[in-house]
């Protein structure tokens, strides 16, 4: 972590007793108090806009890098498939990649990020198959699926077992599952299930990765949608025994310029309950993801990002992924994309943690 914090804070934050988890969370309390807030990006290293890393050849890569000649400081990755013992991820990246990549920005003093997006267990369709309201009961212990599911959470955890230093040790990673719970568009969604059934979905989680196989490496994040108020963003929230991360998944979505002021009040309105809560319940916060699909606005990154989160204390801000194989769906500039220009100024803000 030496690249993005100051070495005192790290000496301060690796003692001997801590956990890798304890070890990451130090790390970013200390770029919270250092008034940072590290930039990230999903995929970043797997693919761009126009290319993609494939098994042997794997490049020093990101479009971040390319526009700004600084890679994310934090690296998103989703772990969708895994839970059928896929070769790739849903999005076409090939798991050991996956794991060279995680373990490469580890060793750069990044930070790795993991979501996931595994199949319906009930119905054999994707996340997003939300025919049936009772995929979450079915997975829980009694259910017609649960044994089915316990095999799904064992195959994420001899997959994430894997992501060692060179020395054995696990990496810190932060783990952000069964996320945007408080719409209804994935098969754990709001109306797919019942608070308890969802905390209950948590918990099952939580239990089997760290109490049953032992993995003191995963800093967990929580993160509803945008889009509700205090009340409804602590809902479901599984405790504080079972969670590191009070997150957000905020997008931009119409037209610009017109939109531009509506999402910046959501998210300085989400933020500013959000760190109340921080302080209420000793937790970090995090833009867990957010983004403008396509960047229309040139000026979006100065005008209207920065602006939202700088009064915030958000440990990272995420944008999504710039896939190479779906046009205009990306999420960060590349050479050329017209907001590359404004994206150099706000990497230059000295505010935003890039990697060299
Ligand atoms: C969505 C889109 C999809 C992708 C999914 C999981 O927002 O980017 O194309 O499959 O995330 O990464």
């Amino acid at each position: 972590m030496t690249a993005i914090i100051s070495a005192a804070a790290v000496l301060t934050a690796c003692t001997a007793e801590k956990s890798p988890a304890e070890d990451l969370i130090s790390v970013l309390q200390s770029g919270v108090s250092e008034g940072k807030i590290l930039f990230g990006q999903q995929d970043a290293f797997m693919y761009g806009h126009s290319w993609r890393a494939v098994e042997g050849d794997f490049p020093d890569r990101s479009d971040v890098k390319d526009v700004c000649g600084k890679n994310p400081a934090v690296l998103g990755l989703d772990l969708g498939g895994i839970e059928l013992l896929s070769r790739e991820n849903l999005d076409g990246n090939h798991f050991g990649l996956m794991r060279t990549a995680a373990l490469e920005q580890h060793a750069r003093g990044g930070v790795v990020t993991l979501s996931w997006h595994p199949r319906n267990p009930l119905t054999g369709g994707d996340s997003w198959d939300v025919s049936s309201d009772r995929v979450v009961a079915s997975v829980l212990e009694g259910g017609e699926k649960h044994e089915v599911f316990m095999q799904w959470l064992a195959n994420c955890a001899d997959y994430l077992d894997t992501f060692r230093d060179e020395e054995g040790n696990l990496i810190p990673m932060i783990f952000r599952p069964w996320h945007e719970h408080t719409g209804s568009w994935f098969w754990w969604g709001q109306d797919l299930c019942t608070a308890d059934e969802y905390k209950a979905l948590w918990k099952l989680t939580y239990s089997y990765l760290t109490e049953k196989r032992g993995m003191d490496n995963l800093v967990w994040a929580y993160s509803p949608g945008a889009g509700v108020d205090k009340a409804g963003y602590m809902e479901r929230y599984p405790g504080d025994d079972m969670t590191d991360m009070l997150g957000l998944d905020c997008y931009q979505y119409g037209e610009v310029p017109a939109s531009n002021a509506a999402y910046s009040a959501q998210l300085r309105e989400s933020l500013a309950f959000m760190e109340q809560l921080g302080k209420e319940h000793g937790k970090l916060i995090a833009l867990t993801e957010t983004g403008l699909e396509g960047l229309p606005y040139a000026a979006w990154w100065t005008e209207v990002l920065y602006p939202a989160i700088k009064d915030y204390p958000i440990a990272y801000v995420l944008v999504w992924r710039n896939a190479c194989d779906i046009p205009g769906h990306f999420y960060a500039p590349w050479p050329g994309q017209e907001s590359e220009a404004d994206f150099r100024k706000f990497s230059e803000t000295g505010k935003m943690v890039f990697l060299d």
